[in-house]
């Protein structure tokens, strides 16, 4: 590839667009940006736990070490602190929010809800995990301090949105609702360069992801969607590949590029469903919308619609091909 594109030029060039735009939501990619680095290192050697230390041991230096989830929560909080411009943060790793009372923060207007190291299960069996992120204007005045209700917004007041996959390549993938663009990181420069430019989602796919071992415990209309998935019928390709690798963001990430569709159900482990409408639903919503894919948590109901009512609220999450969720929200019609 010839002159490729870093995320900053990128960045750059959509604010030039917008000769109002302060550079706020500049300054909070970069924070992201260079939290994403941080933690791409990290989790490139958690190989070598076994050789320098686990989490919760102290390593050769008499440090203690840190689990990577406890980590990335730290390196992303401490990155959007120092720019400044975000007047505060909810994370998967925190009980409540956090207020950033400090400097110019106070009178920032944006305010940033994530799930800084999800599927982080996945790490002690070197398989991909993901940051996600979801970034909104405040609701209350600037220069007082944040209120809940700044963090309970529907989705659709989503100003910007993404995920960094920690794969065998990372990649940072995100929207500012004007389309998503994905770029792959070069750890030899240190540099994000455009490698998926206007990302589109096929309109249908071949390929359903689900935890099946929950099968008995899932709502009738999910028990019949996959059985359909498995007919056989090759005029629709069915039957359809199953692929669950058990992290969100991967999942996605396949089901985004391929055709696919993820599902997170009510069932009787989880009756809310298991995932986070604010920090994982969300964000993940507003990507597969902007590439032209659907998300619902049931029959008519779209994620980005759902007024949230607190932090760490789940939701059943079903979300990829535009023509498969339109499929499964039959079923879930019929069959309930
Ligand atoms: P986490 O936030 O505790 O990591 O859980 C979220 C993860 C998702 O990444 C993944 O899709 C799902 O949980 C997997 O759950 P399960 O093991 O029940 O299939
Ligand atoms: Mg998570």
């Amino acid at each position: 590839m010839k002159n490729p594109t870093t995320l900053g030029e990128f960045i750059f060039e959509c604010q030039a667009e917008y000769p109002e735009a302060t550079g706020a939501l500049t300054s909070i990619f970069s924070s992201l940006r260079l939290a994403a680095k941080i933690v791409h290192r990290e989790i490139n050697k958690a190989g070598l736990v076994d050789i320098t230390g686990a989490a919760g041991e102290i390593n050769a230096q008499g440090e203690a070490q840190q689990k990577l989830d406890v980590f990335a929560n730290e390196k992303f909080k401490a990155a959007l602190a120092a720019r400044g411009v975000t007047c505060g943060i909810a994370s998967e790793e925190e009980d409540h929010y956090v207020f950033f009372d400090e400097g110019h923060n106070l009178n920032a207007e944006y305010v940033v809800l994530m799930d800084p190291l999800d599927g982080s299960s996945n790490i002690d069996v070197n398989v991909s995990v993901g940051t996600i992120f979801s970034i909104y204007r405040r609701i209350s005045p600037v220069g007082e301090p944040v209120t809940m209700d700044d963090f309970l917004q529907p989705g659709r007041n989503q100003v910007a949105a993404g995920y960094i996959i920690y794969g065998s390549s990372t990649m940072m993938v995100y929207t500012t609702g004007n389309g998503v663009n994905g770029f792959t990181y070069d750890p030899s420069v240190g540099v994000f360069y455009l490698s998926h430019p206007n990302m589109q989602t096929p309109t249908t796919g071949t390929i359903y992801s689900i935890n099946e071992g929950g099968y008995e415990r899932f709502p009738a209309g999910v028990k019949q969607y996959i059985k359909y998935c498995q007919e056989n019928d090759p005029s629709t390709h069915r039957p359809y590949s199953s692929r669950y690798i058990g992290s969100l963001v991967s999942d996605f990430h396949r089901n985004l590029i391929k055709g696919g569709i993820y599902m997170y159900p009510t069932s009787t482990s989880y009756p809310q469903g298991k995932l986070r409408l604010l920090y994982e639903c969300n964000p993940i919503a507003f990507l597969a919308e902007q590439a032209g894919g659907k998300a619902i948590a049931g029959v008519s109901t779209r994620i980005l619609d759902i007024k949230p009512e607190k932090l760490h609220q789940r939701v059943p999450f079903l979300v990829g091909s535009p023509e498969m969720i339109d499929k499964v929200e039959e079923f879930l019609r019929v069959f309930g």
